[in-house]
């Protein structure tokens, strides 16, 4: 089963919205390419489609979903918020000859388009690419969309409390990725947004680590990074948990306590208005001065929905991205050394009023398996 974006909010809000955003520009219609986008939209779950929106008109939907005939059926259940039409042989030809019988002259398009695309409609029409147009709307997260990632985040936290226990000295990182994903899958969880990563001891430096054949170790340090799943929307949170009974765990307890005062300290700084690097800073700051700064190598966090890496991304480098209400996001400093290991603690937000709740709560006091 194809996890669907579901509930009466797809469709009529979510169109709507795109085309009051439309109105303001000077395009006939706006031709959305990428599948994700046009899932959230439309609500459309399938493998290929196209979404025509065009700015107001009275009388209509103004808005026109293409497939083919394998998904005639399935895309008439899923939509509601779009005229359905059913292309034949090349789909961009036959859109093509749609958008000039409706005299547009003018056509916007997304930045991410094919190349090939691109060039037959570039014969017919002036384009304007469009960077993020509906990336920039999927960030404000509604009332449905919320109590789907809650609910993913719940899968996914039940999953890792449930395999807790068998967690200890002699297990493989394998064996703790295949035993999470079974959970997770056991809680609802119909596709994983990512694969698990179970990195421990050297290998836990490895910011993106696959799990291996090795076996825990005492003293090793244990990341676990993993997301749950409901009705089409993600969650994605990590903690490092250290195996008992090793040398040298004062230095492994150090940046532990540091990369949580990262954590914490990022989160409570959170203002709506405030940039996106300001936040970033917050995190970065703690570990710059407690002398690690070389060793926290990414940025600090990420938005979560419908894809498990979106828009905002909580770096350095994006001064201009402003946070705003209804924003979900990932806090998730870490400290890697080579050797030694890392530590990473992810947690989700979510920007509600002036500040941001955390909607993670798995505890984050260092706990030693
Ligand atoms: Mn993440």
């Amino acid at each position: 089963m194809q996890p669907q974006v579901t509930g009466e909010s797809v469709g009529n809000s979510r169109v709507g919205r795109l085309r009051q955003w439309l109105q303001g520009r000077r395009v006939g219609a706006f031709l959305i390419t990428n599948l994700i986008n046009i899932k959230y939209l439309t609500g459309f779950s399938g493998s290929s489609g196209y979404v025509l929106a065009t700015g107001t008109s009275a009388g209509t939907s103004g808005c026109y979903f293409f497939t083919d005939f394998r998904y005639k059926e399935q895309s008439a259940s899923e939509i509601s918020s779009c005229d359905i039409v059913i292309t034949k042989h090349d789909p961009i030809k036959f859109i093509i000859k749609f958008i000039e019988d409706k005299k547009i002259k003018k056509l916007a398009i997304e930045d991410t388009l094919c190349l090939r695309s691109y060039k037959m409609l570039s014969k017919r029409f002036a384009l304007e690419a469009l960077t993020d147009a509906v990336e920039n709307i999927r960030m404000d997260k509604d009332e449905d969309e919320l109590r789907h990632i809650k609910t993913a985040i719940q899968r996914a936290q039940t999953a890792l409390l449930d395999i807790k226990p068998r967690i200890r000295v002699g297990v493989t990182e394998r064996a703790i990725a295949s035993m999470l994903e079974n959970g997770l899958k056991a809680q609802g969880v119909e596709k994983l947004p990512f694969e698990i990563i179970v990195a421990s001891g050297k290998y836990s430096s490895m910011p993106h680590a696959r799990p291996t054949d090795k076996a825990l170790e005492k003293g090793d340090l244990l990341i676990i990074d993993w997301g749950g799943e409901s009705g089409g929307y993600f969650s994605d949170m990590t903690r490092t948990f250290l195996i008992g009974g090793g040398n040298d765990l004062g230095r492994k307890k150090e940046i532990y306590d540091i990369v949580l005062k990262a954590n914490v300290r990022a989160r409570e700084s959170i203002k709506a208005g405030q940039s996106a690097s300001d936040v970033d800073r917050a995190a970065r700051a703690v570990i710059k001065d407690a002398g690690f700064a070389q060793y926290f190598g990414h940025s600090t966090g990420h938005g979560v929905g419908v894809e498990v890496h979106e828009k905002p991304y909580i770096a350095a480098v994006n001064k201009r991205q402003k946070i705003a209400e209804n924003m979900v996001f990932t806090i998730e400093p870490g400290i890697y050394i080579p050797e030694l290991g890392g530590v990473r603690i992810e947690d989700m937000v979510c920007v509600n009023g002036q500040a941001a709740q955390t909607i993670t709560n798995l505890s984050r006091n260092l706990e030693i398996l």
